[in-house]
């Protein structure tokens, strides 16, 4: 998305963060009612206390009992078995399941798009989100609040939102209030909220640096303020001036997807595995329909190819693509195409078992002018 896009109404920039709360733990007590309000921690096999791999995340439940993200699962398995001995809970251990947590993250990044044609996915979990066009912090703070409500209702997950003037400050405020937190940092409040920070805080001080300044008694923003941008550049080298600018909240940079886009695909999972052609026929064209939409606000107008995904109950997955000769932007002729990719499945000799169909996803790609 180029930055002209970018509305300053009233000259102000917005900008909201939003992260996930323990992100992959959450998914799985959604995906798994039996295992809903128990501690959870997602990783390698704990192998009873052998296991070598780390912990990818935990659930709050399970962070009370100090694991955390890049513990070692042997260390967790140990937490788990103390605290069983203490008369708690003991931890459910689980090994991820990836598809399901893009597919999930998919799913909150079209909702973010409901609110901002300018966003800026992150990582798996969390994704920057232009509100400059709301004009207001009050208004981009009501935008928020839906946010997170939309995501609640639909896919029974939390939340935390960061919103300030740039990136920056909305990375490090979504932090501060989780889980299912908002936190605003006015412009004028800037300073004076990252003046209190501890230096780690700041998004590119890890460990080390951590430590180095920590010998130096600098501990807090406030404390780093003291270096001019010269003796920063001095310690630090190119990244001194950088911080120099950091640590007053000074950040400039646009909200865009830093990758260009070569196609666009959207996917839904069914409530109930399904057989019903009209009814799956009538999700894939809702898709077809947010897909074109997204091309018409892209920097791309055609397509030339359509890929069809189908993922029975079974997990059994399978993926039909047509190109055609000539590219196109009509949602008539995506929606054309598609239907042929699909009523194969529906046809008692392809699909003799009559498996049903779980999930379903549309792509197009070769996007062009
Ligand atoms: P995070 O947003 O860092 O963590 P989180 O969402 O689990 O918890 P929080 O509420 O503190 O935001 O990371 C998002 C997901 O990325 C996380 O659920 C699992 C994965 N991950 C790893 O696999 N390894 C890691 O070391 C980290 C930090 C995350
Ligand atoms: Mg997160």
């Amino acid at each position: 998305m180029s930055l002209e896009k970018v509305k300053l109404k009233n000259n102000i920039r917005i900008v909201a963060h939003l992260d996930m709360d323990a992100f992959f733990a959450s998914v799985e007590e959604v995906d798994k009612p039996r295992i809903k309000g128990l501690p959870i921690a997602v990783g390698s096999d704990p192998m009873e206390g052998q296991g070598r791999g780390v912990v990818a995340t935990a659930n709050y439940k399970a962070r009370e009992y100090g694991i955390h993200s890049a513990l070692p699962i042997s260390t967790a398995w140990r937490l788990s078995e103390k605290a069983k001995h203490e008369g708690k809970p003991e931890v459910v251990f689980l090994p991820g399941n990836h598809q399901l947590y893009s597919e999930i993250s998919d799913k909150i990044m079209q909702i973010i798009r409901k609110y901002s044609e300018i966003t800026e996915q992150a990582s798996i979990d969390e994704s920057y989100i232009d509100l400059s066009q709301y004009g207001t912090f009050e208004k981009a703070e009501k935008i928020c609040l839906e946010i997170k409500k939309a995501i609640k209702n639909q896919e029974k997950i939390t939340a935390s939102i960061g919103l300030g003037p740039n990136k920056l400050v909305a990375k490090i405020a979504s932090d501060m209030q989780k889980p299912d937190g908002l936190t605003i940092i006015f412009p004028e409040k800037v300073e004076i909220f990252l003046e209190g920070l501890p230096i780690r805080k700041i998004p590119g001080i890890g460990p080390k640096t951590e430590q180095y300044f920590n010998k130096l008694k600098i501990y807090k923003v406030q404390d780093l303020k003291k270096y001019s941008q010269k003796d920063l550049e001095k310690k630090l080298g190119k990244w001194g001036g950088e911080l120099y600018k950091k640590i007053r909240g000074i950040n400039d940079a646009p909200v865009q997807e830093e990758y260009e886009i070569k196609s666009i695909g959207e996917q839904e999972t069914f409530f109930q595995d399904t057989l019903d052609f009209g009814l799956v026929a009538d999700r894939v064209y809702k898709l077809c329909e947010n897909i074109i939409q997204r091309l018409e606000k892209s920097d791309y107008q055609k397509f030339r190819t359509v890929c069809l995904t189908i993922r029975f109950a079974d997990f059994d997955t399978k993926t039909r693509s047509h190109t055609l000769e000539k590219a196109t932007g009509e949602v008539r002729v995506l929606k054309g195409e598609i239907t042929k990719l699909l009523l194969p499945f529906f046809d008692s000799q392809k699909n003799p078992q009559k498996k049903l169909i779980r999930l379903i996803g549309v792509r197009i790609e070769k996007l062009n002018n």
